[in-house]
């Protein structure tokens, strides 16, 4: 692979957490795009789990191909990863994080990774802030290496870095920047207060539908750049980077990569993970209950994809109302970027991680439609669908891919599974569980599901 020009200047100014696909086909192409003009930016890999990715990237020397599948197909070299930090490399990861020149800490660990309880505060009863409130010198949550970071910071007088969190979750860098200060409380009051001045978590919205790598997209790289790349990244064509006006460095550089800077992301955030990715939900579960792969075979189902277009349209724009937002032409824009035959999106990958996701994607519009006196039928379909999805993976002894595992296979079991799984209060809040009617439509998605099949479930829904 030909290196990009500006490695031979590149220094490195970001450090990344979770250096995953999704981190590798958006982040890093934003950052590629502003290293042709700036080439302080170049970003160290950090991977404390896993060594997989991080040894990839090694072994490349950074470099990967990124290709787009779309209407039309390209392939780019990116170059924009220059350290490499795995297991057993902490001691560099925090000299790095103390390094002036570092200005954005950014993370894709999903949203499991930031160990933050149903009400999207921090888990103090995490095993990971358990271990890290007993060790802060040796951490091992990205809230508690953000607070080692910018406590050396603050004791070498040395500004705060930027914290950008690129997961899908509701607000999620205040969310991260109050788990971080409510982390930093528990060992240094005074290093909390700092944080809370000095540090900014801008909120953001990050989109592009990446599917995980695969040999056929190996073979694909292979075969149209003669590249032996063992960790190419592809997604579509479409990508979209919002982030909070608040950033203290970097923001003219990144808006000249295509970044978008607004004073409010809450719009944008809540439109893309209730439309698109309550979709996504929505499609994974049923989806695979009838049946099918991958997003493109599920909207080539007809009965499935009209099932989709109605609760976009009917159950989750109107709780978005009011919005600055085109919320129709938004939504009719994700249902054609769905309908892209050059990704192969498995179902399975989406279906990761339910009890994380459901919160966000489908759970707050069913709150939103109960305050409006709106009906759940629809809503409590997908849900319905989730709770069959793990009871059929766990009767198949196959792998259920949730934080939440045990608890969920617990309740899948269970004499009454839909009673089991509403009072897992980590997941359903008691705006749902409280409301009778919640409960009735969930269970009658439940039977007509188990009875009928959840094809028969979506027509009875569109009744
Ligand atoms: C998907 C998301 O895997 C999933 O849960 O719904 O990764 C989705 O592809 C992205 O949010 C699109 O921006």
């Amino acid at each position: 692979m030909t290196p990009p020009a500006y490695r031979a200047r590149l220094t490195t100014g970001i450090v990344h957490f979770g250096p995953g696909a999704f981190h590798r086909a958006h982040q890093a192409h934003y950052v590629d795009r502003l290293l042709e003009h700036d080439p302080r930016w170049g970003i160290a890999a950090v991977s404390l789990r896993s060594a997989g990715t991080v040894e990839g990237l090694r072994r490349q020397d950074g470099l990967y191909t990124l290709a787009v599948l779309d209407a039309e197909t390209s392939y780019r070299t990116i170059g924009a990863h220059n350290r490499f930090l795995g297991p057993g490399e902490g001691a560099a990861v925090r000299q790095l994080l103390g390094d002036p020149a570092i200005r954005i800490v950014s993370s894709t660990v999903t949203e499991k990774g930031y160990c933050l309880a149903g009400d999207g505060t921090l888990d103090r009863s995490h095993p990971d802030i358990v271990h890290d409130l007993a060790t802060p010198d040796d951490p091992v949550s990205i809230v508690s290496w953000i607070a080692l970071g910018l406590g050396d910071r603050r004791r070498a007088g040395t500004p705060a870095f930027s914290t950008l969190c690129c997961d899908n979750m509701v607000a999620n860098g205040s969310k991260l920047g109050r788990a971080v200060e409510d982390f930093a409380r528990e060992i240094d009051p005074d290093l909390a207060r700092w944080i809370e001045g000095e540090a900014r978590f801008p909120n953001t919205m990050v989109d592009s539908i990446t599917p995980a790598t695969d040999d056929r997209l190996r073979a694909m790289v292979r075969e149209a750049s003669g590249s032996d790349d063992a960790i190419p990244v592809a997604r579509e064509a479409f990508t979209q980077w919002v982030i909070e006006d608040s950033l203290q460095q970097g923001a003219e550089q990144l808006r000249g990569a295509g970044v978008t800077f607004a004073g409010d992301v809450a719009a944008w955030e809540k439109a893309k993970l209730r439309i698109l990715n309550g979709a996504h939900s929505t499609l994974a579960y049923v989806g695979s209950l009838i049946g099918h792969a991958t997003v493109y075979d599920a909207m080539c189902d007809a009965p499935l994809a009209s099932f989709v277009e109605r609760l976009i349209n009917d159950d989750i724009i109107p709780g978005l109302q009011p919005s600055p937002i085109d919320l129709r032409a938004y939504a009719g824009e994700i249902l054609q970027r769905f309908r892209n035959p050059a990704i192969e999106h498995k179902l399975s990958q989406i279906a990761w991680d339910g009890s994380q996701k459901l919160p966000y994607r489908l759970l707050d519009t069913t709150a939103a439609a109960l305050n409006s006196g709106r009906s759940v039928k629809g809503l409590a379909i997908p849900v319905a669908a989730w709770m069959h999805f793990i009871r059929r993976r766990a009767d198949e002894g196959q792998e259920i891919v949730d934080p939440l595992r045990d608890l969920l296979v617990a309740a899948a079991r269970s004499e009454d599974p839909v009673t089991a799984f509403l009072s897992l209060r980590q997941i359903f809040p008691a705006r749902l569980t409280d409301d009778a009617l919640y409960a009735v439509e969930v269970r009658s998605a439940w039977n007509a599901i188990g009875q009928r099949g959840p094809e028969a479930a979506i027509a009875l829904a569109q009744a």
